[in-house]
């Protein structure tokens, strides 16, 4: 086991390499990316993941709460801001929850049902916990380090924006709003993720421990749609 560091660009390499594990891969997914998936497990999909989209925020403030750096907080606290929306100085932005809660009527499903929880499988909830309790007690730079997830998800997103429109023509275009944000948002809020990583975790032994942080979150996205594919079934 090497003690020396990896240069940041090599740190950087290692930490991409491990989008081999992200949940583009998952079954469930590429049976959503596919359009082999039913109007029920698409629903499903949707008001399941409304769980993790709702934890979001929570975790953010929880980095918040941790870190005594003001510079960092008043980057990361935009990503509270992208999800709960606000209004500031005039300017109004629903925000990404209430844009979830719309791709969740455009399949179909009812404002209510979505954000009343009740078709959220106890395995995509103790994901979702896992994630939001890693936030609150471990050192703010590692939480900063577990949304790392973000370096793959703008390609996630625009799979969506590509295949959805043909495969499920049934889902009104507005739906698929939120993923349209998540493209540019996934991406300035990875610049941020990187510099923080790549500066903190400078020695062997942190950036060894970074990659675990890493696959422990790519994990809670993994075990989600494992939860969601016992419940609804993946269509091969
Ligand atoms: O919509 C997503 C989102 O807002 C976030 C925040 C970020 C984090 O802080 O961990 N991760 C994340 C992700 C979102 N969407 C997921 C998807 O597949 O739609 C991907 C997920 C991620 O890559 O971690």
């Amino acid at each position: 086991m090497s003690h020396t560091a990896w240069t940041p660009t090599e740190f950087e390499a290692r930490l991409r390499e491990q989008g081999k594990a992200y949940h583009i891969h998952h079954p469930f997914n590429v049976m959503l990316n596919t359009g082999k998936a039913s109007r029920e497990q698409i629903q499903g999909w949707v008001a399941n993941r409304y769980a993790y989209q709702i934890a979001i925020p929570v975790k953010d403030a929880a980095v918040l709460s941790n870190c005594p750096d003001r510079d960092v907080r008043r980057e990361w606290i935009q990503r509270i801001l992208d999800h709960d929306g606000f209004e500031l100085g005039g300017v109004r932005d629903e925000g990404g929850i209430e844009a979830w809660i719309r791709l969740g009527e455009a399949t179909g499903l009812t404002r209510e049902e979505v954000v009343d929880g009740r078709h959220i499988t106890p395995g995509v909830q103790f994901a979702v916990d896992a994630y939001v309790n890693f936030a609150r007690r471990a050192p703010w730079q590692e939480a900063v380090c577990s949304s790392l997830t973000e370096l793959f998800a703008p390609e996630i997103h625009k799979q969506r924006l590509a295949t959805w429109p043909e495969h499920y023509p049934w889902i009104e275009s507005g739906g698929l709003q939120y993923f349209r944000n998540r493209v540019s948002q996934a991406r300035r809020d990875v610049e941020q993720g990187l510099r923080v990583t790549l500066d903190h975790f400078n020695t062997a032994a942190l950036q060894r421990r970074a990659l675990d942080i890493l696959k422990f979150k790519l994990d809670v996205l993994w075990a989600m749609n494992d939860a969601m594919a016992t419940r609804y079934g993946v269509t091969a």
